[in-house]
């Protein structure tokens, strides 16, 4: 298992090696593991954004793997979580682990964003560490790349469901909505954040590192508007049984996040920066 965290990298020995005064310390251990990491480039790489999963990361990173099988790597990115996440995988002690803790900083977006820039797959992909989103589903979505160059899963194509409380999935359902009409594309499930997709769609598209799980709609967008075809898998979406939700723990930031949505929508059909 290879543990960093976010401070400039050291050139001592081993790949890629990051840390700073006090993960340094801390992480000594599981630093003496960054030669057991996969030699090869595993062909897929699954990034995990996680705060405070403690009750989910392991059922998670199991069912990944128990999915995908050896030729995959499972790459943690943590935000220092105050549940000791990050320990948790840490402890793991297998070379098909990367945990990247970063310090004094939060966010989804970023997360991923780091994610991506570690992952070494052909084939990259990215879901939340809560199993909401079943890894059962990600065979098929990686074998669904043989014809497209990103597939998300989705609960609102037809076949998808989304047992969530009727005003989470009343909520989303708007905002996916106002998605389709401001962004086109014909995409149900604008704001899914449960992908699989080919390394190449990086050379065309990069997601924008900011905000929270709105920048997820600005990256497919991008995609659509650079021609990358886009498959919607319908898959069962379960509320989370274990933990706190980041998005909507209390109604205030419920509705903050519902704003950060619907400003990034309105701010993606006007920026078309690449
Ligand atoms: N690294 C990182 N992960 C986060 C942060 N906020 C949420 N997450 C993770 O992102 C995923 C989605 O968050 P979640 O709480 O399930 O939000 P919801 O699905 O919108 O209710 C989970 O795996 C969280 O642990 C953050 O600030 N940093
Ligand atoms: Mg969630």
């Amino acid at each position: 298992m290879l543990s960093t965290s976010s401070a400039p990298p050291e050139t001592d020995q081993g790949p890629r090696r990051y840390s700073d005064v006090r993960a340094c310390r801390e992480n000594d251990a599981s630093r003496r593991k960054n030669s057991d990491r996969q030699v090869l480039a595993p062909t897929v790489s699954i990034i995990l954004a996680t705060y405070n999963e403690l009750e989910n990361i392991t059922l998670t990173i199991s069912a990944i793997f128990e999915h995908l099988g050896d030729d995959v790597e499972v790459i943690v990115v943590d935000d220092d979580s105050p549940d000791g996440t990050w320990r948790l995988v840490e402890n793991m002690d297998d070379p098909r682990v990367i945990l990247i803790r970063r310090v004094a900083t939060r966010g989804l977006a970023s997360a991923f964003n780091r994610g991506i820039i570690e992952s070494r797959g052909e084939y990259v992909g990215w879901m939340d560490a809560d199993m909401c989103m079943p890894p059962t589903m990600l065979p098929a979505m990686i074998e669904s790349l043989k014809t497209h160059d990103i597939c998300i899963g989705s609960r609102y194509a037809p076949g998808g469901c989304d047992d969530r409380t009727r005003l989470r999935v009343l909520c989303s359902r708007a905002i996916n909505g106002l998605a389709s009409v401001v962004l086109g594309g014909g995409i149900r499930d604008y704001d899914s954040g449960f992908v699989v997709l080919r390394r190449s769609v990086f050379d065309r598209v990069s997601i924008i590192p900011t905000g929270y799980g709105a920048y997820f709609m600005e990256f497919l967008y991008a995609c659509h508007r650079k021609g990358l075809s886009i498959h919607e898998m319908p898959y069962h979406f379960t509320d989370r049984a274990l933990g706190v939700s980041k998005s909507a723990p209390n109604i205030y930031r419920f509705l903050v996040t519902g704003a950060g949505y619907v400003s990034r929508i309105l701010t993606a059909r006007l920026r078309r920066i690449d």
